[in-house]
């Protein structure tokens, strides 16, 4: 389950020019606002088949953490269910869900991830 990203609506640099009485045109400039992009987290989820080692190394190669803090969110899923891996763009989240799967998945376990927007 991935959200799509949002959809960008190229703005001009300068606004129309507005042709005066005389002839002389004018161009205005805007000022250009660029939006932060839409962060999304990758969520892992809880199962009762995957080995919990196998999901702190996953979590410390696929999300950058140490193995402390990969132990922790191992934990945090498996009590309660689930739990925010990391926050990324939407296509880099959309990489880090599919390398866990298919890593997961190549070594047989039923382990599910996806990636959701975070709400602003
Ligand atoms: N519940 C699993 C077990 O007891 C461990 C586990 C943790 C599985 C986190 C998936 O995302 C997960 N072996």
């Amino acid at each position: 389950m991935s959200t799509p990203p949002e959809k960008v609506i190229p703005q001009r640099p300068f606004k129309p020019a507005q042709d005066d009485s005389d002839g002389t045109v004018v161009l205005e400039r805007r000022t250009q606002k660029t939006l932060p992009p839409r962060l999304y987290q990758v969520v892992m989820l809880n199962d009762d088949y995957t080995p919990m080692e196998f999901v702190v190394i996953l979590i410390q190669e696929f999300f950058a953490k140490d193995l402390e803090t990969a132990t922790r969110i191992m934990l945090k899923i498996h009590l309660e269910g689930r739990a925010v891996c990391g926050v990324y763009t939407h296509d880099v989240a959309a990489t880090k869900v599919s390398l866990v799967l298919d890593a997961a998945h190549q070594a047989g376990h039923p382990l599910q991830c996806f990636s959701e927007s975070v709400e602003p």
